[in-house]
């Protein structure tokens, strides 16, 4: 047996371990130490980064201030409407008070209201797909608990991928296999092979440094800022394809182009038709390893259909220069040459196309499996992407199976809610919306991940009652009828850990929970409890006793493979385990180009599918056989053709997690006259009589935000970049259905609710067409930094809440598709 490393210092003397999506840290509480750069505690909780962590993240910087703020969720609250006249269809959820109740009456009308929708409608009209981030910790992680609790309540309709990579998801499996999709996913080259081997990165959406801190679960060494170095000192040439010259850090080789947003698919067909034309493809490796090349060279050529795929084409869609990118096209095939793309890139109306195109066009170079080249999908867009540690097996709470077959892709929550009976296409199937009663959330914020939140708004008007846990009274608390208080990870105790980590952390229980809080497995149990199913829910276990058994059995299947990991009472005591762990790249795509043979790829031919049979047999016109260049509907005649000419990027923010502590003091150091910061070009502004710091009103026809301007050279001319998770503010309006406008700066007031396409049903967030122009007046001020009314539950009369049939007409206008 491999003996275990020794336990490290986990956390200073008197600290207490812990960890976060964005990095593992130690707290002290109650030491009154002030914030302070390079280091130094945040703060009252005297935060520090893991000693381990050579490069720790920023967002440490927002825990102290949100921890207690007020927008805490104290106590458990019901919307006014709802306690007196009862469940239903109404356009008052957003807009109403809410009655502070005590746990007890919560639980019974919430445990009743569960108990009433399935009785009466059945389990599938309980949506508790229940999409979100949450937090890190292995036990506590909210949708978890809930599924499971879920699960033995009867089953409930789930939700499937992702709004990260909702068409890359269901579309890599069609081109390189499922496995394939693991490794492509994962990265087909790790950091180090790329420095040492690759000469010329094409970074389409580039390798945004911002995003690097954070990986799902936890990350206790970020190394990736370090690559990036290396990368840099190795003298790697990156050309960054974006509009935003932030997407790549400085320091490295860079060539920007900068491109017209949702048009890197032109750019690739024009660089993949300069190397078609000029004999730079290698036609041995599509012979080999590929299926469908020809094809999609017709498509290039213009034998197809007519119209080539110049670079001259190219250029005059994406807005480059086309001897640039014949340049482009001939030194990437004269180097070792990675083609990359961005996450991002794919949450755009036909979202498939760059990713299949960039898979196609590094086929073309034929570097695919070689160290160093071929494809790489999200580099830059998650901290784990490129790392070469193995998918670790972690302790985790068993969730048991869903009874229920029914889902949705999870960006379909909407039309979900808007259109039950209507159908819908979903990876080559036709599936029907169920009619949905009843909402329950926990660790997610729809109003903050959905897209057109005027529409979402009258989505959430439809079921009869909407369940939310939240520590915060975000947008979606607000659009709630039952608001659970949950605690943040620093009010309970749980495992810590992200799938590529370098450390299991004993989360340690470091205050009080905040006002009434209680953790989602307590409001879990006590509902189960009232439901009939409460031991079954808990297994009888205390959480302590549920963090000693799944890291027991965990510990037991390591020990049956030759490791020896600690007892649960030292590791809890040492603070964290360092896991055994050998790095070495994938070799899956290495494997396959050798002998395509022996290690054929998990697709219909077993090669790469230029060309898919079975997706070109679906018949869909918004994503047919082979990559294409399809215009965004919205843009018809070019994005500057209409009213709205500007391209809005609604992108991933730097100073904070999604909506995630938005309330923290790095989040609301970015804020410009306490709004969102918008970055705009100087030309767009002086057209506008925009200066720096302005309040500027956003908008187009889905809804207006207010913003303040941030005027830079960084961006293209012509582009906004707003990006998410600005908590959502909509001023009061006289009529609930008119277009909503959002005092604080949430982009998703703007953007689309449009899938990538009917194949992958994926978000499409990323991008919006909007003008811009300066607010004069007193703009409306920022509400959301405060809770919501909030009225005493001994004045409110309650409505008698018995199983009765639901009998509201909803009073919303038809929902028009
Ligand atoms: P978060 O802000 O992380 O956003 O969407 P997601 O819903 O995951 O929300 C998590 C919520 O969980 C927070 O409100 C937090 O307070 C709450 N929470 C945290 N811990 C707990 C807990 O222990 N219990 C409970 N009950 N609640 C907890 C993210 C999604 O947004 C993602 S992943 C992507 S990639 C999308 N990106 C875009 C985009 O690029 N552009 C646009 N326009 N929109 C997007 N939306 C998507």
């Amino acid at each position: 047996m491999t003996s275990p490393p020794a336990p490290g210092p986990a956390s200073p003397p008197g600290s207490l371990p812990t960890t976060s999506h964005w990095g593992a840290y130690s707290v002290r509480p109650g030491t009154g130490a002030r914030g302070g750069p390079g280091g130094a505690p945040h703060g009252d909780l005297g935060i520090r980064p893991h000693p381990a962590d050579p490069s720790p993240s920023p967002l440490l910087r927002n825990i102290d201030g949100a921890l207690r703020h007020p927008t805490r969720v104290r106590r458990p609250a019901v919307r006014r409407g709802w306690l007196e006249h009862g469940p239903g269809p109404t356009d008052r959820r957003g807009r109403e008070p809410f009655v502070e109740i005590g746990w007890d009456e919560a639980l019974d009308l919430t445990a009743a209201e569960l108990a009433r929708v399935r009785d009466e409608h059945g389990p599938t009209a309980v949506f508790g797909g229940s999409y979100g981030w949450a937090s890190a910790g292995r036990f506590h992680h909210a949708q978890s608990q809930l599924h499971r609790f879920l699960a033995q309540f009867g089953g409930y309709t789930a939700s499937r991928n992702s709004y990260s990579l909702g068409a890359s998801l269901v579309l890599l499996p069609h081109l390189v296999g499922a496995a394939g999709a693991q490794a492509v996913l994962r990265a087909a080259s790790s950091w180090p092979t790329l420095v040492a081997h690759t000469e010329l990165i094409v970074a389409f959406g580039g390798i945004p440094a911002k995003n690097v801190h954070v990986t799902p679960g936890g990350v206790t060494r970020h190394r990736t800022p370090g690559h990036l170095d290396a990368l840099a000192a190795a003298g790697t040439r990156v050309a960054l394809i974006s509009p935003l010259r932030a997407d790549l850090p400085e320091g490295l080789d860079t060539d920007w182009h900068a491109i017209v947003p949702a048009t890197d698919t032109a750019l690739m067909l024009g660089l993949a038709h300069t190397l078609l034309t000029e004999n730079l493809h290698d036609r041995a490796f599509l012979d080999r390893c590929t299926t469908g090349f020809d094809t999609f060279a017709h498509y290039l050529d213009g034998r197809a259909d007519g119209t080539p795929r110049s670079a001259e084409w190219a250029a005059a869609i994406c807005g480059l220069d086309a001897s640039r990118i014949r340049t482009l096209a001939r030194r990437m095939a004269a180097s070792r040459t990675l083609v990359t793309v961005t996450w991002s890139l794919q949450r755009i109306q036909h979202g498939e196309q760059p990713v299949w195109a960039a898979l196609a066009l590094a086929a073309m170079l034929g570097q695919i499996g070689l160290p160093g080249g071929g494809f790489g999908h999200g580099y830059g867009s998650m901290g784990d992407v490129g790392d070469h540690g193995p998918q670790l097996r972690l302790p985790y709470l068993p969730q048991g199976p869903n009874p229920v077959g029914e889902f949705i892709p999870c960006a379909r929550i909407a039309d979900l809610l808007l259109h039950p009976g209507g159908t819908y296409e979903y990876d080559g199937e036709t599936r029907t919306y169920p009619d949905i009663r009843l909402v329950h959330w926990a660790g997610g914020n729809p109003f903050h991940h959905h897209q057109d939140l005027g529409r979402l708004r009258r989505a959430f008007g439809r079921p009869d009652t909407v369940i939310v846990h939240e520590p915060h009274w975000t947008a979606t608390a607000r659009h709630a009828d039952i608001v659970l208080p949950a605690t943040t990870t620093l009010e309970r105790e749980d495992l810590g850990g992200g799938r590529r980590d370098t450390h299991l952390i004993a989360m340690h229980r470091a205050v009080d929970p905040v006002g009434e809080a209680r953790d989602d497995h307590a409001i879990l149990a006590g509902l189960a409890g009232r439901l009939g199913f409460g031991e079954r829910f808990t297994e009888g276990r205390t959480p302590r006793a549920w963090l000693e058994h799944l890291y027991g059995s965990w510990r037991e299947e390591l020990r049956a493979d030759g490791t020896d990991v600690p007892e649960f009472e030292d590791f809890w005591t040492a603070g964290d385990y360092e896991l055994p762990s050998e790095r070495a790249d994938f070799t899956l795509f290495e494997d396959f180009r050798r002998d395509p043979v022996r290690h054929p790829l998990d697709t219909p031919s077993g090669r790469i599918e230029i060309t898919s049979g079975p997706v070109a047999a679906l018949g869909l016109a918004d994503c047919p056989g082979h990559p294409v260049w399809l215009e965004p509907d919205e843009w018809t005649g070019g994005p500057a053709a209409g009213r709205h000419p500007l391209l809005l990027i609604a992108n991933q923010p730097a100073t904070r997690l999604h909506s995630q502590f938005d309330v923290g003091a790095l989040s609301l150091d970015a804020k410009v006259a306490g709004r969102e910061a918008v970055q705009l070009h100087p030309a767009d502004a002086a057209a506008r009589a925009i200066r720096d710091g302005d309040v500027v009103r956003i908008f187009n026809d889905r809804g207006a935000v207010l913003a303040g301007a941030v005027l830079t050279d960084g961006v293209r001319p012509g582009v906004l970049r707003l990006p998410t998770g600005a908590w959502f503010d909509p001023v009061p309006q006289q009529d609930p259905r008119e277009p909503p406008l959002c005092a604080h700066g949430n982009p998703n007031t703007l953007t689309a609710d449009v899938p990538t396409s009917r194949l992958t049903q994926g978000c499409t967030g990323q991008h919006a067409l909007v003008e811009v122009e300066r607010y004069t007046g007193d703009p409306p001020p920022v509400t959301v930094r405060r809770p919501p009314p909030l009225l005493d539950g001994a004045t409110v009369p309650r409505h008698r809440h018995r199983h009765r049939p639901t009998v509201h007409p909803h009073p919303d206008r038809p929902e028009t598709p």
